[in-house]
């Protein structure tokens, strides 16, 4: 394939926590994220979003320069506590109001709105009554849903409902390191069950307005065995079931796959029958945020239990400032995956990008990031190669639109398609952001 189809959608993604900023502002309550990160060592040199990328009051220029950027399409997130100051009960319209002029701006500037409504921000009141391990959490998640359909549903006709539900549990559940800053796998395994039954709820709150086609959004991190030992196969096997299908499976399946029982053991509670019909409520595409592969082995040490895997870093690869490697093949392999164990239901690559230390801008304000102009046109070559065999793939959303807040790295990893400097607020496109204007507006061929 030389070019995408005319009607693929090319956007750029953000989350609320990461950009806006003004986290308290016009009568938000506070999110579990800005608590959390107001805690001292939490977050690298203690850094906080208090002010991220000042999205919140500097939206109007964004959108404009996503314009000048040939964007078709925008993927925000929708903060709870923005709407919902105690997470359920008083809304606040000014909160409201915000994703509102947000989603107008959005419009007049010919750029199809698509928010997702969690992406790890929950207002602090509800984690203070159990979070996602509280199973009214998804009755709570529903109540917001219907609230953002409704104020946005006449303009807003492609949705998301949770970001990478698996970093919820596991860094915020199993590894301690977002919050609640748990590590415990029981609370871990009820997040989850409860996390897919908020989806299924939203999906459901959807359906009931009669407009819009939602999805949920999952990290897929294609899992290579190190070698063919019998112990490594089997790490490996583990760590795939544990964060690319313990999502997919119950949503698109309708069942959690067998393996989990080897994960949580006596620590996963049977749950009501009809659960699994609410989280498999059929949806209209899946997102997939698509980052890099893992190559694993089988870890004896007991700190390791009960996965007892750990990566093997590959000699000769190039890995960015995550320590990632940067693999575009595995994106194909993965989506490929995706079609023969789902079929072939669209999908949207909803993040795809990369943290490089980028050069400071010249004096003409240009920052030269050749490392992350080639991830991107590696990757995009891969998805092609994908789509060319035949899967359904409808857009791509490059993350990130701007440097950011990266969650516990603080500002240290730039994903950014444009550069923020931090004092001023002032943006630069990076030379990335005009690589993509061109793949855009060539659909593809200046690949
Ligand atoms: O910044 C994050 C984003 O919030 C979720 N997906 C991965 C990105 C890079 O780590």
């Amino acid at each position: 394939m030389t070019r995408f189809p005319d009607n693929f959608l090319w956007g750029a993604a953000t989350s609320a926590f990461q950009i806006e900023g003004s986290p308290l502002a016009d009568g938000a309550g506070p999110s579990n994220w800005y608590r959390f990160t107001h805690e001292p060592g939490r977050v690298t040199d203690d850094e906080t979003a208090d002010t991220a990328c000042d999205h919140y009051r500097l939206w109007r220029s964004d959108v404009a320069l996503m314009r000048q950027l040939g964007l078709q399409a925008y993927r925000f997130s929708i903060s709870w506590s923005r709407i919902l100051p105690a997470g359920t009960g008083k809304v606040n319209p000014a909160g409201l109001a915000f994703y509102d002029r947000l989603v107008d701006a959005l419009l007049a500037a010919g750029i199809r709105p698509a928010p997702t409504l969690y992406h790890w921000d929950l207002p602090a009141a509800l984690e203070d009554r159990g979070g996602w391990c509280n199973r009214d959490c998804a009755d709570w998640f529903g109540e917001y849903a219907g609230i953002i359909f409704e104020a946005l549903g006449d303009r807003v006709d492609l949705w998301f409902t949770h970001n990478e539900p698996w970093v919820v549990v596991d860094a915020g559940h199993v590894q301690g390191q977002h919050p609640p800053g748990l590590r415990d796998l029981r609370a871990a395994a009820l997040a989850a069950h409860n996390l897919l039954r908020g989806h299924g709820i939203a999906v459901q709150r959807l359906r009931a307005t009669g407009k819009g086609q939602i999805g949920i959004v999952v990290n897929q991190e294609p899992k290579d065995t190190a070698s063919d030992d019998p112990d490594d196969r089997r790490a490996t096997r583990l760590a795939d079931a544990y964060m690319n299908r313990q999502f997919l499976d119950p949503v698109l399946l309708g069942s959690y796959p067998g393996d989990l029982a080897e994960i949580y053991g006596d620590r996963w509670d049977d749950f009501p029958a009809g659960d699994m019909e609410v989280i498999s409520t059929p949806i209209d595409f899946v997102g997939l945020n698509y980052y890099t592969r893992s190559v694993n082995r089988y870890d004896p040490d007991p700190a390791t239990a009960p996965f007892h895997v750990a990566q093997v870093r590959q000699p000769g690869a190039l890995y960015t400032t995550m320590d990632w490697e940067v693999r575009p093949a595995s994106l194909t392999a993965m989506l490929l995956t995706i079609r023969k164990r789902y079929g072939n239901i669209p999908l949207y690559i909803t993040e795809n990008g990369a943290a490089f230390r980028d050069p400071e801008p010249d004096t003409h304000g240009r920052v030269a990031d050749t490392d992350r102009c080639d991830y991107f046109r590696g990757h995009l070559s891969a998805l092609a190669a994908a789509m060319d065999a035949g899967v359904d793939v409808r857009g791509y959303f490059a993350w990130s639109l701007l440097d950011n807040f990266e969650w516990t790295f603080g500002y240290a990893k730039t994903f950014g398609l444009v550069a923020v400097d931090s004092a001023t607020g002032a943006r630069f496109p990076k030379d990335s952001a005009r690589f993509y204007r061109n793949v855009i507006r060539s659909r593809g061929a200046g690949i």
